[in-house]
């Protein structure tokens, strides 16, 4: 708890000198308004903080006007008028909103922190300490904030075991010994951490429920996760399981865990009735479903509407909700079976059955079609539902983006994504607004992603990783914060505002997507990874696969071809105007040419370059860049922590590694391939 890597943003570093006398005033006292679990959790925080950034610890009282202090509570329990202040300040805020606002009071100051509910009175604290260690000015504060999105999700894809799929830092921190922990201490600091960037929804077991995991559900396990179900409670964070969709077979040994079954209606309604009993605030269920080769529907001759809504009904009565993935598409693919489009999948099962779902059933869907590649077009999918409940799912943990090993930064590809104009209701339709639920007045909306946490002491493998967790929150509090914002903040927050450490880190991050593209797969292809794993190059290492996942390479040219006329249709799935940009070369993206078209080698891209020769170009210019990032961290020698500097330095030199094979790897893989030699006549191998 001591260790730099470990308090992530939350450093609560020792403020000095002149600082101190700035903020040292706020902190002889804090005036508690309102009482509940949440509250505490918020003025825990200001007394850890205070005492680590001030040596302070501040007296705790009931709300009180003669002393200068920080006063939290809700707008019904600070007297408002007192201050000044009209009781309908938050009207036009949601439930999780505040305001924080500094008042003069009879020659004294007061910080309020008043949230529409307790959760607002927590977020308020943790914007306000964000505000002191980013040493803004306290004197006159007048903020109003609100989330926009109304669920901020976090998937962990914990086993039992203690392993992580596609974890990169280290095992679970919830489950130990085959069992889940009964130390709660690091549990708690993620809560911590996850409420510090307004998350308030976790899943906290491997969407994959395997065998052992599918007892989550039972007696065996869930005096445990009522445990850590409270942990989170206490920082405004609901508790989800995934689920085996055979439990009623497997758990209720009932014949069939088909959904229009009574037997298994009535199993689901026990099961969740007992969960409840455990978990009264219990969340729902989050279903992987007829998806690489879990159970699911289908297997019943059902459809995914029926499979959710046997779970929907089972969880309303408690208020409960089914979060129904639509990863789904046939794993079993012949490689010769060109017809066949994975891309396709999620749009072609899912839309035929829009408005099928109950309204407690929401679709998570991932960002791509394919599978969080590093580049990929927008799922059709998003935008596509008019009268069903939709998240979007990211992947903060870097599966296809390099594993913690390698530096990349995700927060201007989740940008970009969030940014992206579906059309659905004409120009301006964008995925933020699809997934806030404004769009389509949906009942329950917002974002998911894939945790990137483990074990590791510094929580990310890579320390500078902790900027994805970090920046995934943050977009989803407000996905109009820009890239450059919040990037500033945690860099802020971690490293202190030093400039070098500041511009040179900015610097790293902000182009470390691109150039982990830039040395991995060219042009939207994706997908030419070392098969299982996911790490390092290997062009064909799908190529004959059943997955589904094809780059169609030859010594002509490369590419799959989605276009309506010759291709597998998948542009089609689009609204008109990007189904037009993205079928036609001449107006199709050069970064996502070879998601959507198959070309030849000497094919002109709009930068002027043939395809050949960008790949050529990219792939020396990634590690060039990635030398530079190198140089720029190693200038920073001294003046950051020693534990964080060695660790990202380390991993640099492993991703060197990575970079250079990439590089040659492609190079040489293209070049046998197509015979054109680098026209700069670099080593190719
Ligand atoms: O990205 C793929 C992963 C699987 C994962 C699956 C999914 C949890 O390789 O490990 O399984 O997606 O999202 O369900």
């Amino acid at each position: 708890r001591t260790l730099k890597s470990y308090r992530a943003w939350l450093q609560y570093d020792k403020i000095e000198d002149i600082d101190r006398k700035l903020y040292l005033k706020w902190f002889t006292a804090i005036g508690v308004a309102t009482d509940t679990k949440i509250t505490k959790s918020a003025v825990n925080e200001i007394i850890w903080a205070a005492e680590s950034m001030l040596e302070k610890t501040p007296d705790i009282n009931e709300e009180t006007l003669d002393r200068t202090s920080i006063i939290l509570g809700t707008y019904r329990h600070i007297h408002l008028e007192e201050y000044g202040l009209s009781s309908d300040l938050l009207e036009d805020v949601n439930e999780e909103g505040y305001v924080i606002k500094t008042v003069n009071n009879n020659e004294k100051q007061q910080i309020l922190l008043i949230g529409k509910t307790d959760k607002g009175i927590l977020y308020a604290t943790y914007h306000l300490l964000r505000l002191i260690q980013t040493k803004a000015s306290l004197e006159d504060l007048h903020i109003k904030d609100a989330p926009k999105n109304q669920f901020r999700m976090i998937n962990q894809w914990d086993n039992i075991d203690g392993s992580i799929e596609r974890g990169y830092a280290g095992n679970s921190i919830f489950y130990v010994n085959d069992n889940i922990t009964d130390n709660l201490e690091r549990v708690k600091d993620y809560a911590r951490l996850l409420s510090s960037i307004g998350m308030n929804a976790i899943s906290i077991n491997n969407v994959n429920v395997w065998d052992e995991e599918t007892n989550i559900i039972t007696e065996k396990y869930l005096p445990k996760v009522k445990n850590i179900a409270e942990v989170f409670r206490a920082y405004g964070i609901t508790i989800y399981l995934s689920i085996n969709y055979a439990s009623p077979i497997v758990l209720g040994s009932l014949e069939t865990a088909d959904p229009l079954d009574e037997n298994v209606q009535n199993w689901w309604k026990q099961k969740v009735a007992e969960i409840y009993k455990y978990i009264p605030d219990f969340g729902g269920f989050v279903v992987k479903a007829d998806s690489e080769n879990r159970p699911g529907p289908f297997s019943y001759g059902r459809n995914h509407a029926d499979g959710a809504n046997v779970l929907a009904e089972a969880l309303k009565p408690f208020n409960g909700i089914v979060i129904w993935r639509c990863f789904v598409y046939n794993n079993l693919q012949d490689w010769r079976d060109k017809e066949t489009d994975r891309a396709r999948a999620a749009y072609d099962h899912f839309t035929p059955i829009d408005g099928e779902f109950l309204d407690n059933v929401i679709l998570q869907i991932k960002n791509g079609p394919m599978d969080f590649q590093v580049r990929e077009g927008i799922s059709p999918l998003l935008g596509a539902l008019e009268k069903t409940n939709q998240f979007i799912e990211l992947q903060v943990t870097q599966e296809y983006t390099g594993q913690q090993k390698d530096v990349c930064y995700l927060v201007p590809q989740w940008k970009e994504i969030l940014e992206f104009d579906t059309y659905a209701k004409g120009q301006g339709t964008k995925i933020k607004d699809i997934v806030n639920g404004s769009v389509f007045k949906n009942n329950y909306s917002g974002i998911a992603a894939v945790s990137n946490i483990g074990n590791d002491i510094n929580w990310t493998g890579h320390t500078l990783a902790q900027a994805n967790l970090y920046g995934y929150g943050r977009l989803t509090w407000n996905p109009d914060l820009t890239t450059e914002e919040i990037t500033k903040e945690w860099i802020y927050l971690t490293f202190g505002q030093n400039d070098q450490v500041v511009e040179n880190i900015t610097y790293i991050l902000l182009n470390s997507w691109k150039t982990y593209e830039n040395y991995t797969a060219p042009l939207g292809v994706g997908w030419m990874v070392n098969p299982g794993h996911h790490y390092g190059p290997n062009v064909d290492g799908y190529e004959y696969s059943k997955w589904g996942t094809y780059h169609f390479a030859d010594c002509h040219g490369i590419g799959v071809d989605r276009t309506v006329e010759t291709g597998t249709g998948y542009t089609s799935q689009y609204f008109p105007q990007n189904a037009e940009t993205f079928n036609s070369l001449e107006t199709c993206p050069d970064e996502l040419l070879l998601f959507f078209h198959h070309v030849p080698y000497t094919y002109v891209l709009h930068s002027g370059e043939t395809v050949i020769q960008h790949i050529y170009n990219t792939h020396f210019e990634g590690v060039e860049e990635l030398k530079e990032f190198i140089q720029k961290w190693n200038d920073l020698d001294g003046l950051i922590d020693k534990v964080i500097f060695e660790n990202v330095k380390e991993r640099f030199h492993m991703q060197l590694e990575n970079a250079k094979e990439w590089r040659d790897q492609i190079n040489t893989y293209f070049y046998r391939k197509s015979g054109i030699s680098d026209d700069k006549n670099r080593k190719i191998y």
